[in-house]
């Protein structure tokens, strides 16, 4: 490469701040993630904890798994003693906390479920900042983690 071939080169890195937040977010884990597998036709909830050690709130905006068509995140509600669920665009993960997304609260409702009992799945987070975490899942029946 000549001089004005890696001055070019540099000025396109420099260009690119954006792309640094790509990448894992900065003190975001997941612990403990889990799939509760009833049958090929019906929606799988996804469970997990997200420990946030860093000093910036973080915004979950989305998952996806090539082991479901869709992966949504949704929240359960109880109206009038029926459980009911609800799709939100994001769930937020405070500084120096945590986001259970777990049975009665927040969760990922994975559709087309194609995996099976004892074996695990590959699944991606995404955030709003544009940060991605990459974890898998182990994979129960309905009566979930022994
Ligand atoms: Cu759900």
């Amino acid at each position: 490469m000549n001089k004005a071939g890696l001055a070019l080169w540099l000025g396109a890195l420099a260009a690119l701040p954006g792309l640094a937040l790509a990448g894992t977010p900065p003190g975001i884990t997941a612990q403990n993630a889990w799939v509760r597998y009833l049958l090929p036709d019906l929606p799988a909830g996804v469970y997990l904890t997200l420990p946030n050690k860093g000093d910036t709130p973080a915004m979950l905006t989305g998952a996806t798994s090539p082991a479901c068509s869709m992966l949504m995140l949704h929240q359960s509600m109880d109206s009038s003693g029926t459980s009911t669920m609800m799709n939100v665009s994001a769930i937020p993960i405070p500084a120096h906390g945590a986001l259970a997304l777990a049975e009665g609260s927040y969760h990922l409702m994975c559709m087309d479920p194609k995996m099976r009992v004892g074996g695990q799945i590959p699944l991606t987070l995404e955030f709003k900042d544009g940060a991605t975490l990459p974890l898998t899942a182990q994979v129960y029946g309905p009566s979930g983690p022994p």
